[in-house]
């Protein structure tokens, strides 16, 4: 108890000023810390600084959905820092990681092979835009360099990422360090057509055609390859029209163009298959993985790839180093040993299908909400969904964010942890929630709609 009571005090007698808080208003959030501030975390709850418990509807940010503390994990952690607790990346290997890329492959969508360690979404993506374009110049089309990403898409903060990123906040101060020669995708989404729509909207396969029409501006000779997330999730979990995924890797094979899945947010689990390629059907050349394989307790990212990418550049003289890419921390021993206990535990409570489980619990609770007071949209897939609100009104002048951050707030209050990005919230509560905590979730949600109109 007294320990309990030091991690309190310690959290509540911040100073705040050093630390340079990402993606957060610094300035509004240091005038007011102190709910602000996580102090313990256990299975799907936090507990603030001020000794508020409060439901993870996120699951941290889309990373810890077998809940937090995990006693697998936390032992696997433990037990792994004393017995190596860092290994040199280059020219050394340590068992667990060798296994990992095992497994991970077994997870992965039949036909692919190989696992490219990193330590983040964002330096997996600067991963797999490297092997593309490197990909094509070991195959003699040095010419094949251009990235194609999609409006709305998020691939983390990476240079490539944020270049073929579609957020423009995001984008526009860092206008001069974009990549040449990326181009984008229209986004799939249209209110009109797909507003509430349950799963996987009807409409808006033809939007796939938009990428003959680049290729027919910029030429295939010159197209590396398109990076999209099957589900687009920053951007407000935007899910891909029936048809559209499987349209844009038919474009693809046509002009021997590499498809990436970005799947940080989709992978291990979030759509009650190991990865969306598998949900959807749709098989892509790379995938993109990060948060759920630790469950978000040791940073780790990666890149899945096909054979035919790995073996292209498996030439030259064997003493030579074929890849001049990775990280100090690539294949961390500890991030390795967290991601074999999670794997375990996934396995263990049938993570998957307790995702399918839930899958129609959290849809029928989220649609309820239609007709609530400036419910703009609601939609869902897997175990996420999303909330899109109207913007409130001041002087006849929207001002847009503000309702999606008092809903948080609101939210806080009433002991629920929502994810707000402008007006839109997003949920993709933990796979070991109970149905009557995502009932709640909604019915808390439904209450700070009412309040915040
Ligand atoms: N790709 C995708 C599809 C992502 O969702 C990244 C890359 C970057 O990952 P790192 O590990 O570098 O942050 C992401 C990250 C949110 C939210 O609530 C989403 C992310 C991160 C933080 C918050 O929408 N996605």
């Amino acid at each position: 108890m007294k320990n309990e009571t030091a991690v309190m005090d310690q959290a509540v007698r911040l100073r705040t000023g050093a630390y340079w808080m990402p993606f957060t208003h610094n300035r509004y959030f240091k005038k007011n810390p102190r709910s602000r501030i996580l102090a313990r975390a256990e299975g799907a709850y936090y507990t603030t600084a001020e000794g508020k418990r409060l439901f993870d509807c996120i699951s941290g940010m889309w990373c810890c959905p077998l809940g937090h503390g995990h006693p697998k994990i936390a032992e696997a952690v433990a037990r792994q820092v004393k017995e190596l607790d860092y290994s040199p990346a280059f020219q050394m290997g340590h068992p667990k990681i060798f296994s990992l890329a095992e497994r991970i492959v077994e997870l992965a969508p039949a036909g692919m092979s190989q696992v490219f360690f990193a330590n983040s979404g964002s330096e997996a993506v600067d991963t797999a835009l490297k092997i593309a374009v490197a990909y094509h110049r070991m195959k003699g089309e040095a010419a094949r360099t251009r990235l194609f990403g999609r409006e709305r898409g998020y691939h983390g903060v990476g240079i490539g990422g944020i270049s073929v990123g579609g957020i423009a906040p995001n984008r526009k101060m860092f206008a001069p360090l974009l990549l040449q020669g990326v181009d984008h995708l229209p986004h799939t989404y249209n209110a009109a057509e797909m507003a509430f729509s349950r799963g996987q909207p009807k409409w808006g396969a033809h939007l796939a055609e938009e990428l003959e029409r680049l290729v027919a501006l910029h030429d295939a000779s010159t197209i590396a390859a398109v990076i999209v997330e099957p589900v687009q999730g920053s951007g407000g979990v935007i899910v891909p029209p029936a048809g559209y995924l499987e349209r844009l890797r038919a474009i693809c094979d046509k002009h021997g163009i590499l498809l990436i899945f970005d799947e940080v947010i989709t992978g291990f689990g979030r759509l009650g298959e190991p990865f969306g390629a598998q949900r959807f059907g749709v098989m892509p050349d790379m995938i993109t993985f990060a948060k759920i394989v630790t469950n978000g307790v040791i940073p780790m990212g990666g890149v899945i790839v096909k054979p035919a990418i790995y073996d292209a550049f498996m030439t030259g003289p064997e003493i030579a180093v074929e890849l001049f890419h990775g990280y100090t921390y690539s294949g961390h021993p500890m991030a390795a040993a967290a991601a074999h206990a999670t794997l375990d535990a996934i396995e263990e409570e049938g993570s998957f299908e307790r995702v399918r489980e839930l899958e129609p619990v959290l849809e029928q609770a989220v649609h309820s909400l239609k007709g609530e007071p400036g419910v703009a949209d609601i939609r869902n897939i897997g175990l996420t969904a999303a909330v899109e609100l109207e913007p409130l009104r001041e002087n006849g002048q929207a001002r847009p964010g503000a309702r999606g951050l008092k809903v948080f707030e609101h939210g806080m209050e009433e002991g629920m942890l929502f994810r707000f990005s402008g007006d839109t919230i997003a949920m993709a509560p933990p796979f070991i929630s109970t149905q009557a905590e995502i009932g709640r979730m909604v019915e808390v949600l439904r209450g700070t709609i009412q309040a915040t109109r």
